[in-house]
């Protein structure tokens, strides 16, 4: 049998790229706390992204965390249930409470006619995500957020390189986060970053990544260590190269993918937004049982047994975490729950085969309702 498709399978460079760009490394012995490359990344990153600012973190989602607690917020933070662990950890582990808003059913971001009803005298901030790189209603929230005075943290994750309107979505908010985690669209192996544009709040987060040390003899702040380390930067250097590329080859598999599922009756395709430059970072197919005969765990069983290593991404919802049992109803986020009983990934990386595509969408096909 041939070897499983996985759901995505890590960019690497060319072997030969990386050992250049880590050469110096082994020249100066210099491994980490804001080396040469460390510096030079940040640098590249800030143009590509198109952001006033930025500071390197060791993950996503430490700078989430970072991000958050650079606020000094108090009290309870709007936010959603379908995303991955980390957005939900990150408002708990700041001692803050969530309060979670329902998704819209069209592209799975927070729906911000559902937020003000949430807000109360507590709430402090909202923290929305760009789920799958679906660019959340930016205008909706920050004229909520304005109006209520409540500070506006991005999860953008899955968002590396998009552009909502021609502007980097890094720029939305008063601070924005992305991954670098191996199974992005970019990766620096581990790694994450913060957005921002404010003096002060770059000083916190360089204190919060680096034990709030300034110099040998200057400690002024109690911070952590969330540092990005030089091999992590070099790879980061290392992928934005073939970025641009990967995204292209990204584009035409989801293309495909949408032409072979499209007309399949009971599966609902990821589609693109109006106005957003996307980087097709997931495919996510909804299945209507009803209509198409099978339910989304019976199809996933199937593709399994066809050596087809599909997610259920996001389920369960971060609202139903048995870290979190007693304190959420899933019956309050209802499209939330519903979408994470139907919805599955679909492999997606660049280096997957049109042949591969095509074996993946005939097995969805032929599980379908009219084929049983
Ligand atoms: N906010 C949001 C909305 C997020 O989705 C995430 C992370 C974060 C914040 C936090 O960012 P980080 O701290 O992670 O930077 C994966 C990723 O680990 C995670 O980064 C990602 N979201 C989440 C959606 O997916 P798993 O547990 O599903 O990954 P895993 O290990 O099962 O890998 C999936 C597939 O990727 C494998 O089947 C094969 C491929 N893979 C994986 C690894 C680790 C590779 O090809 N190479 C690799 O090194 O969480």
């Amino acid at each position: 049998m041939s070897e499983k498709i996985l759901v995505t399978r890590a960019t690497m460079p060319p072997m030969e790229e990386y050992f250049d760009e880590i050469k110096t490394i082994w020249d100066n012995h210099w491994m980490t706390n804001m080396g040469e490359k460390h510096a030079l990344f940040q640098e590249e990153l800030k143009e590509f992204l198109g952001v006033r600012d930025v500071e390197l973190m060791v993950n996503g989602h430490m700078a989430l965390e970072m991000a958050i607690q650079a606020f000094n917020l108090k009290g309870e933070v709007i936010t959603s249930p379908f995303t991955f662990a980390s957005t939900t950890h990150a408002i708990v582990r700041n001692g803050l409470t969530p309060v979670f808003c329902d998704i819209k059913e069209d592209d799975y971001t927070i729906d911000p006619a559902k937020i003000e009803e949430l807000i109360t005298e507590n709430t402090c901030a909202i923290v929305p995500i760009h789920v799958y790189g679906n660019i959340c209603d930016i205008e909706s929230i920050e004229s909520i957020a304005k109006k209520h005075n409540l500070v506006v943290i991005y999860d953008a994750a899955h968002t590396f390189g998009e552009t909502y309107k021609g502007v980097g979505v890094g720029n939305f908010g008063d601070a924005s986060i992305f991954s670098f985690h191996a199974t992005k669209v970019f990766n620096s192996i581990e790694g994450g970053c913060v957005c921002f544009d404010d003096e002060k709040l770059g000083n916190d987060l360089y204190n919060l990544k680096n034990f709030g040390i300034r110099d040998p003899e200057c400690v002024e702040a109690v911070g952590a260590n969330a540092k990005m380390n030089e091999f992590q930067a070099a790879m980061g250097l290392c992928n934005l190269r073939h970025l641009k590329q990967n995204i292209e080859k990204r584009k035409e598999i989801v293309n495909k993918y949408q032409k072979l599922l499209g007309d399949i009756k009971g599966i609902r395709c990821w589609h693109e937004q109006n106005d957003v430059m996307h980087n097709y970072a997931y495919f996510p197919i909804l299945i209507d049982r009803d209509i198409y005969g099978k339910t989304r765990d019976e199809l996933f069983d199937i593709l399994e047994k066809n050596n087809i290593g599909a997610r259920k991404y996001f389920y369960p919802i971060t609202n139903s975490f048995d870290a979190y049992k007693g304190r959420y109803n899933v019956e309050d986020t209802p499209i939330a729950y519903k979408t994470s009983l139907e919805v599955m990934t679909l492999p997606l990386y660049p280096e997957l085969t049109d042949e591969q595509v095509e074996n993946i969408c005939s097995v969805i096909h032929d599980a379908s309702y009219e084929k049983v």
